[in-house]
């Protein structure tokens, strides 16, 4: 080898180690930064999915419920193996705790568009879901709610919002039709907690059940934090209702169930989905014997995957699953399918594909109306029995 082809040789490798060191800084300052990035070891790439739910709290059983959701989307999908663009793709969850709260809502959403989460499940509530939608349509991310069921969510004419579960439209009339027609409810007193879910939820209930005949002889308030209800069902007695419905969650219908029985009061309490847990009924005790809530979904019984989901679920987080963790796990993998049909993980390009779904999660069937709300959203009503929720009635859903 001449002189000249040994120095060309000896630039090239020089070059080629500058290369390597520029490659491995732009890569650590991706990572650092929180953008979607080469793996370093494996060639993978890394694509990272937000999820936010209040993990501290009175309700943090619900926001961890939904983070082990989305938690065994991202392992179930890691171990399959995705490809896309040619690329073998790693996600990797970016969880934030919302604490339930408007104001901190909007400040993780924002702390996620930074990270670079190329899309978001969440948040679990409407009062956090619907303030942290602008940020995520402002920064064109698709956005699953697996859980936030006030119908304002998907009026403000983004593109970027979709849930995977019935609104409070059809689950507050579903309730009333439950309340007068087969619980023939006459004389009805009604507890909200002033969020957008709990409100939202208790007016529609109002709604349905005037129309079809029945006395709302109280409407009475508490917040999302009170676990001390006399004063208000002590007023609540005194109207002798037969039924007392709460637009809130469980860590408050549980106690109040709990305070009606030991008042004395004979009326049964129903309320929607956020009160369907194992959580009510520990917190109830043996006043949660015969009160109803429902989902905004199937039966899970019903549901195609939920049996496999229960199992994985509790082998893995040593627990049983609340409420919203399959619709997580349906969010995620949602995300994943519209990114598959795009052949693309960049949001500008796969946001489209998110309105053509048209899939079998565990859930059941998801498609997506002009809004982002699902087509053929189910209500399922149920009785606590025995210790345990059991189906009562069932409105609407995929035929
Ligand atoms: N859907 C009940 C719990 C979440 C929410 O809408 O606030």
């Amino acid at each position: 080898m001449n002189k000249i082809a040994r120095l060309s040789l000896m630039a090239a490798a020089v070059m080629s180690l500058a290369a390597c060191g520029k490659q491995e800084q732009k890569t650590e300052a991706a990572a650092s930064a929180g953008a979607s990035t080469e793996a370093a070891a494996s060639g993978e790439t890394i694509v990272k999915i937000g999820q936010v739910s209040p993990m501290t709290g009175p309700i943090a059983h619900l926001g961890k419920d939904n983070e082990y959701g989305a938690t065994l989307a991202i392992d179930d999908l890691n171990k399959q193996g995705v490809t896309i663009d040619g690329k073998k793709i790693k996600f990797q969850l970016v969880s934030e705790d919302d604490q339930g709260d408007p104001k901190i809502g909007t400040q993780v959403a924002q702390r996620l568009v930074d990270a670079g989460v190329v899309g978001v499940v969440g948040h679990l509530n409407s009062g956090t879901t619907i303030p942290a939608s602008k940020i995520y349509s402002d920064n064109g991310l698709p956005q699953i709610s697996p859980s936030a069921t006030n119908p304002d969510y998907t009026k403000q004419g983004f593109k970027t919002t979709f849930r995977v579960i019935a609104n409070d439209v059809q689950q507050g009339a579903s309730l009333g039709d439950f309340a007068v027609n087969n619980l023939k409810a006459k004389n009805i007193a009604i507890v909200d907690d002033r969020t957008a879910y709990g409100q939202g939820l208790a007016d529609q209930f109002e709604k349905a059940v005037k129309a079809k005949g029945a006395t709302v002889s109280k409407r009475e308030y508490t917040t999302n934090s009170s676990t001390d209800f006399s004063a208000i069902l002590t007023s609540i007695k005194s109207a002798n209702p037969d039924l007392v419905f709460y637009g809130g969650m469980d860590a408050q219908a549980g106690p109040m169930a709990k305070q009606m029985k030991k008042l004395g009061i004979k009326a049964k309490l129903i309320g929607g989905d956020g009160m369907q847990s194992p959580e009510f009924i520990k917190l109830a005790g043996d006043a949660a014997e015969g009160q109803y809530a429902s989902i905004c979904g199937m039966p899970r019984e019903k549901m195609p995957g939920f049996a496999d989901f229960d199992k994985k679920f509790k082998a893995k987080f040593g627990t049983d699953v609340q409420i919203y963790a399959p619709y997580e796990y349906d969010a995620v993998n949602v995300l994943v399918d519209s990114m598959r049909r795009a052949n693309s993980t960049d949001p500008k390009k796969y946001l489209a594909e998110v309105g053509k779904t048209d899939m079998t999660g565990v859930t059941g069937k998801i498609q997506f109306d002009d809004k982002g709300d699902i087509k053929n959203g189910a209500v399922t009503v149920y009785e606590v029995k025995d210790g345990k929720w059991v189906e009562k009635a069932t409105s609407g859903g995929a035929k």
